[in-house]
């Protein structure tokens, strides 16, 4: 369907922060947004005391409402709770042909993928990866490093997010923090 409706746009990115110049609506998510999704739930009780932003999705007024592609920046901080990264939530998309991009623009993580049979995939992200990300496959982000994880999403309008099944079940890998960087664990948890 063509687009009728739609303008050109311009928008700037600051990399380092992902703050976009048009972002009309600002997503924040504290850990309070997400205290079971951490494994160490005394590291959760005591860090609620100051429940620290987790991250931040900043999404540009979209050329239409009615068709076409929604694009974000995701803004993951540094930190960690118990033996956990900072991370999002994730969620599958409700149109399992609907996929998505991601670029990263700063900072270093891991993007943690899974399909409903129990598939799992993690690929690196820094400066420049792009991953794409096939409709059915669930995507959450890792911030590994020591400085904000930022990365840039593009994926189709109609798409819908599924947080249910991950709130349910969770990933079936874990990323914990390890004496030389991020391990890559199975969840015991995992149903
Ligand atoms: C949307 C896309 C991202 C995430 C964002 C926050 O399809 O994948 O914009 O919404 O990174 O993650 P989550 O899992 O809380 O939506
Ligand atoms: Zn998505």
């Amino acid at each position: 369907m063509i687009d009728k409706f739609a303008l050109p746009q311009l928008a700037q990115i600051n990399l380092a922060t992902g703050v976009i110049s048009v972002a009309e609506q600002v997503i924040i998510r504290k850990l309070s947004d997400m205290p079971a999704y951490y494994q160490d739930q005394s590291a959760v009780r005591e860090l609620l005391k100051t429940d620290p932003i987790i991250y931040s999705v900043y999404m540009p007024k979209q050329p239409s409402e009615v068709t076409g592609m929604y694009t974000a920046t995701s803004v993951i901080e540094p930190g960690q709770i118990g033996n956990e990264f900072y991370m999002t939530k994730g969620h599958f998309h409700l149109d399992e042909s609907a996929p998505e991009v991601y670029l990263t623009l700063s900072g270093e993580g891991l993007l943690v993928m899974q399909t409903h049979s129990g598939q799992s995939q993690v690929q690196d992200m820094k400066p420049g990866t792009v991953s794409y990300i096939p409709g059915d496959w669930a995507h959450r982000t890792v911030n590994a490093g020591k400085t904000p994880l930022v990365f840039f999403a593009i994926w189709p309008v109609d798409a819908g997010h599924d947080y249910d099944s991950i709130d349910d079940m969770g990933f079936n890998r874990l990323v914990l923090v390890g004496d030389d960087g991020p391990h890559i664990v199975v969840n015991p948890h995992f149903e």
